[in-house]
């Protein structure tokens, strides 16, 4: 019988050989190097490694597909900007075994969703163009001619193009991700969806709003000079390593760091940094000065008490405000006041779940200090109140006058390597006025503006039968959103479904009728076209603009470029009818950035100031205090206390990424850093919470989650006692993207709520 979409979306219900030990209490060091070695050694070969981490994020060599966090602006270290983590993504995508014909014709589709997300992504690169024709069981090799035809056959005879999705995730180019954007605009839709929908949406909404400025506002320099960082919602020690060696230069300087978090995580706690020998034998620099243990999603309510002390203060001593900035850069202050006097302190603490003597420090450091930073990342973002989570931040911020001067303001950090450029370049489903205007004005079409799908309403689109052509630039939808078992039969629901990807996931094998698996290079990978080896660019998570270029030579004479494969469908679909000469952007990748530079504002001169070493910064009002907001002024928000409660029995549930996975992409079994060795199917749990169910350590549970009446479950995870605050337990992602529902959603963002999922835990 075979399964369906559902059943091949979900990740199989087996266990591996599992073993729990004390959480590490630092992180890098000699364990990192010995982790690496053995990942390198066993799926790549030892020149390539050598000569990778040799260029990992030097000056002209390569850009990191890891991470989005910036590189140093001065010196870097001969080793490459190294990190334990980037070198396993570099690991991961370089590995030297290819799949094609012969591994498909010996895997059915059906045969695959057995496997692991492990063992999936361990099959090697993909190394040649794959067709799923309709009710066939296994993929076949097509020609690339062949497939560029079938995407514009299917894309040419849908009723409207807005029946197309066209997703992108954030490891694509500028040049790829422009050109894509402008293909789409052109056949019609402005859908494009992005991983940015599901990640850093909220923070770009309400520093917009705010600020005026979906970005963050400090750079490397500033964190080095802050006397306060805030590491809030984040977990840098593994999904951002390299940002560690900032915070110890800032502490180092003086500076002061507090970890808002559910979990300690290790790296915030100590720190080894790899690159100094003297350092892993001592044991490294104690990074965080304050950690504050917060009840998952207590932020707003932390923030607010933190808030009415500031306020209480200035009423008595006149010492909690900068006046002068309030009054010169702000707008909004009166009725911010007005509704902030409505909360309750004592209310607001208990929410967070955090204990007085611990408020109080933190306070203290914050009333003594002017030059704060606030970093973020998806402990803030993924909640229904995501955007007032980081509007309360700001309201902090501006109420220290901590933004647009040295060691101060605003740090999302983001996660895809290109995530930030992706969107400055275009990808955006709500793209602005002044965007559509020039595109207008360069090419004589005129884009449509009706706003496109986000990623919540592309799958409700897909579900109901409203779009039919799911295209993805890159990631694995169907592990990476909400609700899995509704999502996947989305994706079952399209004509046709079309990957183009580095490596074989999950979304190639919960097709729609027809399926295409577009290969492409990987960005370590020389990219060769006529005028000789192209140059690409990203965006870090700083706003600086540097370039890319490809050191080793592609793993299959078959692979395109992301540019060439949407140059060709481009010039398929849209044939004759086109304003735009397709393929000669294939050809010259410069030619391509004169097109940004006259359609995006930032990018003057882009090929000539692309050469220099450490590239080049945006503009970022913010970071000068020019606020490009409806009032000019940075604008206080109103938020509200958010007051959901738990019903007996029930949890408040994180998904988060454990140390041996990239996003969807699972590089290992373990999650050295907590302990955790050889499972994913776990979920951490506070020891009363385990002993008021009377269960045990290693127990087999199922979990079920609750919202609006429906019940979702997820099966056979094991118990592992954390420490973790009373009434919040923890997952890993992909494993419970079944249990969040499609519903639950970040208010204007629309950002899944998969850091607050209510769950009980059943024994089974
Ligand atoms: N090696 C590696 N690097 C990566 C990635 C990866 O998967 N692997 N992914 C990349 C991507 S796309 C992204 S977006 C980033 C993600 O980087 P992170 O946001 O660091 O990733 P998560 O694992 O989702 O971790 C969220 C953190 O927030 C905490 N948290 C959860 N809920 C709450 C809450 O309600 N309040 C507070 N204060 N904290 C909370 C969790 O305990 C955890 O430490 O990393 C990027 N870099
Ligand atoms: N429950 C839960 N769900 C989440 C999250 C969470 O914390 N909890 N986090 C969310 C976040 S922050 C994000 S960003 C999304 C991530 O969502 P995605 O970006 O869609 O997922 P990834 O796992 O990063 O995508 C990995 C795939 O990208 C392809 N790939 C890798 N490199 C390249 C390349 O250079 N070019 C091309 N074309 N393809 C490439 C490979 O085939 C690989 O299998 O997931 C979101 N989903
Ligand atoms: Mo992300």
């Amino acid at each position: 019988m075979s399964s369906s979409a559902q059943d091949k979306a979900k990740t199989p219900e087996t266990f591996s050989d599992f073993e729990v030990k004390d959480a590490a209490k630092n992180s890098a060091g000699f364990p990192a190097l010995t982790s690496v070695v053995s990942q390198v050694s066993k799926y790549m070969n030892p020149a390539d490694a050598f000569k990778i981490a040799l260029k990992l994020n030097q000056k002209g060599g390569f850009d990191c597909p890891g991470c989005a966090w910036p590189d140093p602006d001065d010196e870097r270290s001969i080793l490459g900007e190294y990190c334990e983590n980037g070198m396993k993504a570099m690991a991961e995508e370089m590995q030297n075994k290819t799949i094609g014909e012969a591994f498909f014709s010996r895997y059915s589709i059906e045969d695959l969703a057995n496997w692991s997300d492990f063992e999936i992504g361990k099959s090697g690169r993909l190394a040649e163009p794959m067709y799923l024709a309709k009710g066939a069981a296994h993929y076949t090799p097509v020609s690339w001619e062949r497939a560029f035809e079938i995407v514009a056959s299917h894309l040419n005879s849908l009723d409207s193009p807005d029946e197309a999705v066209f997703y992108t995730s954030g490891r694509t180019t500028n040049e790829a991700a422009f050109l894509y954007q402008l293909f789409v605009r052109e056949f019609g839709t402005a859908n494009l969806p992005d991983c940015s929908n599901m990640c850093h949406e909220a923070s770009g909404k309400a520093l917009s709003q705010t600020l005026g400025i979906g970005k963050g506002s400090v750079t490397l320099d500033d964190l080095y000079k802050a006397e306060v960082v805030i590491v809030v919602g984040q977990n840098p020690g593994t999904n951002h390593p390299r940002m560690l060696s900032a915070l110890e230069k800032c502490k180092k300087n003086g500076g002061k760091i507090v970890s808002i978090n559910p979990l300690a995580e290790a790296g915030l706690v100590r720190f080894t940094n790899p690159q100094n020998p003297l350092k892993m034998i001592t044991g490294g620099t104690k990074l965080t000065d304050i950690h504050v243990p917060i009840t998952i999603n207590g932020d707003v309510a932390f923030f607010k008490a933190l808030l009415l002390k500031l306020l209480e203060r200035e009423e008595l001593r006149g010492d909690g405000f900068d006046k002068n900035f309030i009054k010169t850069y702000t707008h909004g202050i009166e009725a911010f006041i007005t509704d902030l006097k409505r909360y309750d302190f004592e209310e607001c603490l208990q929410r967070s779940g955090v204990s007085i003597d611990v408020f109080n420090a933190v306070f203290d450091l914050i009333l003594k200090h002017n030059k704060i930073i606030v970093c973020w990342a998806m402990g803030l973002t993924q909640h229904e109140n995501a955007v007032d989570n980081i509007r309360e931040l700001v309201n902090l911020l501006l109420l220290k006058g901590s933004i647009g001067k040295e060691g101060a303001g605003t740090c999302p950090v983001r996660g895809h390597s290109n995530v930030q450029g992706d969107r400055t370049v275009g990808i955006w489903e709500s793209a602005p006025q002044s965007f559509l205007d020039k595109i207008e004005a360069k090419y004589g079409f005129k884009p449509t503006t009706k706003h496109g799908y986000s990623v919540i309403e592309a799958i409700r689109a897909m579900y109901n039968k409203k779009a039919k052509v799911f295209f993805g630039l890159g990631g694995n939808f169907i592990s990476a959103v909400p609700d899995t078992n509704y999502s996947a039969q989305a994706l079952a629901n399209c004509y046709l479904t079309v990957h183009v990807s580095t490596k074989l996931n999950r979304s190639h094998l919960v097709t729609g009728k027809e399926a295409l698996i577009l290969p492409c290079l990987g960005r370590a990978e020389k990219d060769y076209q006529k005028t000789g080896v192209q140059v690409q660019s990203v965006e870090n998570s700083m706003g600086i603009v540097s370039s890319t270029r490809g050191i080793l030579e592609p793993c299959s004479n078959k692979l395109l470029s992301e540019v060439a494969v949407v140059c060709g469908i481009a010039h398929k679909t849209l044939g004759k009818s086109s304003k735009i000469n397709w393929l000669q952007y294939r050809e010259d990748y410069n030619l391509v950035r004169n097109d940004i530079e006259e359609v995006v504002d930032g990018f003057s001169h882009y090929n000539k100031r692309l050469k220099e070493p450490s590239g080049f910064y945006l503009p970022n009002g913010a970071r000068e205090r020019q606020f490009n907001t409806a009032t000019s002024k940075a604008q206080f928000s109103i938020n509200q206390l958010p007051t959901w409660e738990l019903k007996d029995q029930e949890l408040i549930m994180m998904t988060i990424r454990s140390h041996d996975q990239f996003n969807t992409t699972i590089y290992g079994l373990n999650d050295r850093y907590r302990g955790v060795y050889n499972e994913r199917r776990i979920v951490f749990m506070n020891k009363d919470d385990i002993k008021l169910r009377g269960l045990r350590a290693k127990q087999v549970i199922n979990l079920k989650s609750h919202y609006k009446g429906v019940i979702r479950q997820a099966n056979h995870f094991k118990v592992v006692p954390y420490d973790i605050p009373k009434g919040c337990c923890a997952t890993y992602f992909p494993e419970t993207n079944v249990l969040v529902p499609l519903d639950s959603f970040a208010h204007t963002a629309k950002t899944p709520a998969s850091k607050s999922v209510i769950v009980t835990v059943h024994a089974i």
